[in-house]
């Protein structure tokens, strides 16, 4: 359509300049019937300025024909954007599923494929395989394990689609624009050094911990696995056993009841790798007759820090709740519009997390060197969370 319009400008402007330029004199565009009564030398400038007011009726037309499609591609033309979700394990995943879909919305000016890959790596290469074939604009992936990417995403690349990666961390292959998310690392080494400040202000000696560790080869299970225990090495403490239970209130149910009976009596601090293997810990605790929160038996830790979490954190249940932050979409959807208009975003975008306990739990701590801060958890801090 604007090639149209620019076509009709030009006729207009060489009928305007053949008008003035030659004395009104302009070659007709076909053998015109001969002017019966006008002197010859007044034909060819009527003919001139006849073709102009044309030309000039047709320009406008064009030119309304134009802006009527420019509205209707800006209204009618959404971004497409193919999203690959890791599952529905836990209430943090609900939070960024939710969140997702309110930012790439249809009102945003996004047409979203959403695929829940139910946990399960094959059904993720899968989904985004599809991705390709719809043809999308754009690629999200919020990545079930760390490793295995690098072949999809040269499919993607020759596709010309861009990949970001959400979340979770691809790290085995670099074929993405951007990843934005938490830096597990340091929520592992700010529990770690939490506790630390803690049983030394409760005089606690020994630490003999337990960990239920997410799902294995994710990179929020290995940065939170590693960062707490490089504190444990340095401190001296003993991690009795490490066992996955995969993310989920299942998971963390039976793996701590298979703790239980197997290192009764003989642990005093747990680490969950997510609030939902908390509250499967709990429940499990709870029917073994075993004491955690503060002032009991058993140091009960967790990530995540979602609403119900810190629930059980004011119930005292949970003495100290390390948040990962969900609510990832909003930076992501700025990653998409750098590139629409052209710009070359960040390669790695770190959205923050804050650590949470009830004010006797809140001790002093660094990590890194770094000063942290604790938020006591009120009715109001829980109001406020995800
Ligand atoms: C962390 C995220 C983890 C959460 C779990 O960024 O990938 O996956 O900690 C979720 O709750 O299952």
């Amino acid at each position: 359509m604007k090639k149209k319009l620019i076509s009709m400008l030009l006729t207009g402007v060489m009928a305007a300049s053949l008008l003035a330029g030659c004395g009104g004199t302009a070659a007709p565009a076909a053998p015109a019937a001969p002017a019966a009564e006008a002197p010859a030398e007044e034909a060819p400038a009527e003919e001139a300025e006849e073709k102009v007011e044309e030309v000039a009726e047709d320009v406008e037309e064009a030119a309304e024909e134009v802006k009527e499609e420019a509205a209707d591609a800006g209204s009618g033309e959404l971004i497409s954007v193919g999203f690959a979700q890791v599952g529905h394990e836990s209430d943090w995943r609900t939070a960024s599923t939710k969140s997702c879909q309110d930012v790439f919305s249809k009102e945003n000016g996004y047409d979203l494929s959403f695929v829940d890959c139910d946990n399960d790596e094959a059904a993720q290469k899968e989904a985004v395989r599809s991705f390709i074939e719809q043809g999308v604009d754009y690629i999200i992936i919020d990545p079930i394990i760390a490793t295995g990417w690098d072949t999809v995403l040269t499919e993607c690349e020759d596709a010309g689609i861009p990949v970001i990666v959400i979340d979770r961390t691809i790290d085995d292959s670099d074929k993405y624009v951007s990843w934005v998310g938490s830096d597990f690392l340091t929520e592992g080494k700010a529990a770690g050094e939490w506790l630390k400040a803690y049983v030394d202000a409760q005089g606690i000696k020994e630490v003999n911990a337990l960990i239920i560790q997410g799902t294995i080869g994710s990179s929020a299970q290995i940065g939170r696995t590693d960062g707490f225990q490089e504190i444990a090495d340095r401190e001296g403490w003993t991690v009795l056993d490490k066992q996955t239970g995969d993310f989920t209130e299942a998971g963390g149910q039976e793996v701590m009841e298979s703790y239980c009976k197997s290192y009764a009596g003989k642990f005093n601090v747990v680490i969950c790798e997510n609030d939902n293997e908390a509250f499967g810990a709990m429940t499990a605790m709870d029917n073994a007759g075993v004491k955690y929160g503060p002032g009991n038996d058993v140091i009960l830790i967790s990530y995540d820090a979602c609403t119900a979490g810190l629930k059980e954190v004011q119930a005292g249940k949970i003495t100290a709740d390390f948040e990962c932050n969900p609510l990832a979409a909003p930076t992501v959807e700025g990653v998409i519009k750098t590139l629409e208009s052209g710009g070359t975003p960040e390669a790695q975008i770190l959205v923050p997390d804050n650590w949470y306990a009830l004010k006797d739990a809140i001790v002093d701590f660094s990590v890194d060197g770094n000063a942290q801060k604790m938020i006591e958890v009120t009715d109001e801090v829980i109001e406020a969370q995800y």
